[in-house]
């Protein structure tokens, strides 16, 4: 039995985000640092954690949002450090999901980012987004990444039921976005959101560097519903002021009101991981640039990938069988 509240416990009260008076921003922190599960409107659900979970391309602000992040939720007397390494070579075949704890139920996640968004290393994203991979857990991809996830899964870990994600994708305005890159990533976005409930929050770094405008229509244009423009706290430049805490309190905020949304209805977990590990094994299988995959599966077995995911319906286990099936053709909206 997964602990849960009762249904008719306290509610979350939203603070008020008119003004952005000081007192408004510490409201803000306030609602953020005591923000419990608990309070959802159908109770935790067994869920006892929120990840933030950062992706995107390398170099365009992951580690510094982090440090921003832990900047603006501690003590307004604490000076700003360095928590998470920025302009760090994280390169090679070593992955970390490395981990900071904001509050007591929200931690933000970090990753080495990108190079691309449909090669090898989106499969090591969406195994993050899926939760299929655990935090702060140095691993070396030495075989590939399928046989990983097999060790992974040989290990006897239990899916992960205990924490909820919400995607962040991190993207720089100093960048000039390719027309291809815009294919890839409204294609990564929908996969998110397809592996998590919830669709990625956008935030746009070095806001004063850049085409701030045009950046913010190509996301919306890729559907994103809360694009963030901010400028982040690095040891170059960490002057506080207001508006610049605000931005990062405000983001967390925006995170926390997906959350609440997912959690009003009951969610069946096994059935969620049983469809994200079809996709992923697919995904991991064809290493290919994937479409998004579809949210109304039934519980028949899906045979479009090359690997069928069985859940027995009785116990809920699932197990993975590989079989040599080709693609069906569809219409994918970027083929
Ligand atoms: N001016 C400015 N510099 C930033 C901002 N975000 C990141 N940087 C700098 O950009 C570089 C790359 O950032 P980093 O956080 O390491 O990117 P990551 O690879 O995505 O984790 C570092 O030198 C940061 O100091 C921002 O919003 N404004
Ligand atoms: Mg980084």
């Amino acid at each position: 039995m997964e602990p849960s509240q009762p249904k008719d416990s306290v509610k979350h009260s939203s603070p008020v985000l008119k003004k952005k008076s000081m007192s408004e921003t510490d409201k803000l922190k306030e609602y953020i640092i005591s923000y419990s599960l608990n309070n959802c409107p159908e109770g935790n659900q067994g869920y006892n954690r929120i990840l933030l979970q950062l992706c995107g391309y390398l170099g365009h602000g992951k580690s510094s949002l982090i440090n921003s992040c832990v900047h603006v939720l501690q003590d307004r007397k604490q000076q700003f450090t360095v928590v998470a390494q920025s302009g760090e070579a994280q390169g090679g075949l070593t992955m970390e999901r490395k981990s900071y704890p904001l509050t007591p139920t929200i931690t933000i996640v970090d990753n080495r980012g990108c190079s691309t968004l449909n090669g090898f290393e989106t499969g090591e994203l969406y195994a993050q987004l899926g939760n299929f991979i655990p935090l702060d857990l140095k691993v070396e991809w030495t075989q590939g990444f399928e046989e990983m996830l097999t060790r992974l899964e040989d290990s006897e870990l239990e899916p992960n039921f205990r924490d909820i994600i919400v995607p962040i994708f991190v993207y720089s305005v100093k960048r000039d976005v390719a027309p291809s890159e815009v294919q890839e990533m409204k294609n990564f976005l929908t996969n998110c959101r397809n592996l998590t409930g919830i669709f990625p929050l956008i935030v746009l770094t070095h806001k004063t560097s850049g085409n701030l405008t045009k950046l913010h229509d190509l996301f919306e244009g890729m559907g994103a519903e809360e694009i963030i423009s901010v400028e982040n706290y690095t040891a170059e430049d960490h002057t506080d002021t207001r508006g610049r805490h605000f931005q990062f309190l405000n983001l967390i905020y925006k995170a926390l009101e997906d959350v609440d949304f997912k959690m009003q209805k009951p969610i069946n977990k096994r059935k969620e991981w049983a469809k994200h590990k079809t996709f992923l094994f697919s995904f991991l299988h064809t290493n290919t640039p994937s479409p998004p995959f579809s949210e109304d599966c039934d519980d028949t077995p899906n045979i479009q990938g090359g690997y069928t995911v069985y859940e027995d319906s009785f116990s809920g286990h699932t197990s993975t069988h590989y079989h040599h099936y080709e693609y069906p053709q569809r219409n994918y909206p970027f083929q």
